[in-house]
């Protein structure tokens, strides 16, 4: 299959990348791919839980933002644009990557088995964007291997991605920590709240 000049373009930015050889503080560590925007609405929980923690999003690699922890975001569809699906695996390593989160929709969602194939000992966390992707997603033959989450659930894929990172960066862990103790005030400071104003009082307060 020849490639369009479009898809050249990003294939040659991930080859060039990959040469580079970035200091790893400047290159993302967390990669997002989809494999179309319309994923996009289902993938932003991804956005939303590394921006929650502290990550900043890449979009220049020759000008990062300022944050220690940042991640890069592209659509790459494993059928419409193999090539480009084989170009960022492959490289993904070589460009400072430590751990793919990648989603698909349909029954054919073979961007995150395939990328976790190609990327392989990259860990890759795949998000079936649809109840029906779930399958395609998670069945990989023995000694293939993917981590993933269920149907949606791409806010969970990040906050996996960041527990992988937290491994080699201690203060990742201290913002996991932090996160999940916000978590447990919120759930505590709800039930204090329904069990002193009683359910039907609860129910029909206008803040819930
Ligand atoms: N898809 C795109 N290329 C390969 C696959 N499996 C998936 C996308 C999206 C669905 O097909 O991940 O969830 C429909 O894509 P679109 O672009 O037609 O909206």
């Amino acid at each position: 299959m020849t490639r369009s000049q479009e898809v050249q373009d990003l294939v040659d930015l991930f080859e060039a990348e990959a040469r580079r050889d970035r200091d790893p503080e400047e290159t993302p560590e967390v990669g997002i791919v989809m494999g179309s925007d319309s994923d996009l609405e289902t993938m932003y929980g991804a956005y939303e839980a590394l921006t929650e923690l502290g990550f900043a999003e890449v979009t220049d690699y020759d000008d990062p933002p300022d944050a220690r922890f940042t991640f890069e975001t592209y659509v790459v569809s494993a059928h419409r644009t193999p090539g480009l699906m084989y170009a960022y695996a492959e490289t993904a390593r070589a460009r400072g990557l430590d751990v793919v989160i990648a989603g698909a929709g349909g029954k054919s969602a073979d961007l995150p088995n395939m990328t976790a194939s190609i990327a392989y000992p990259l860990p890759v966390i795949g998000v079936p964007v649809q109840e029906k992707s779930v399958d395609s997603v998670i069945g990989m033959p023995t000694g293939a291997p993917i981590v993933a989450v269920d149907a949606g659930k791409s806010f969970n894929a990040a906050l996996s991605a960041v527990q992988v990172l937290a491994r080699a960066h201690p203060e990742l862990d201290e913002r996991l920590e932090a996160y999940h103790d916000a978590l447990q005030d919120e759930v505590g400071a709800v039930s204090k709240r329904l069990h002193r104003e009683g359910t039907e009082r609860f129910r029909e307060s206008a803040d819930r």
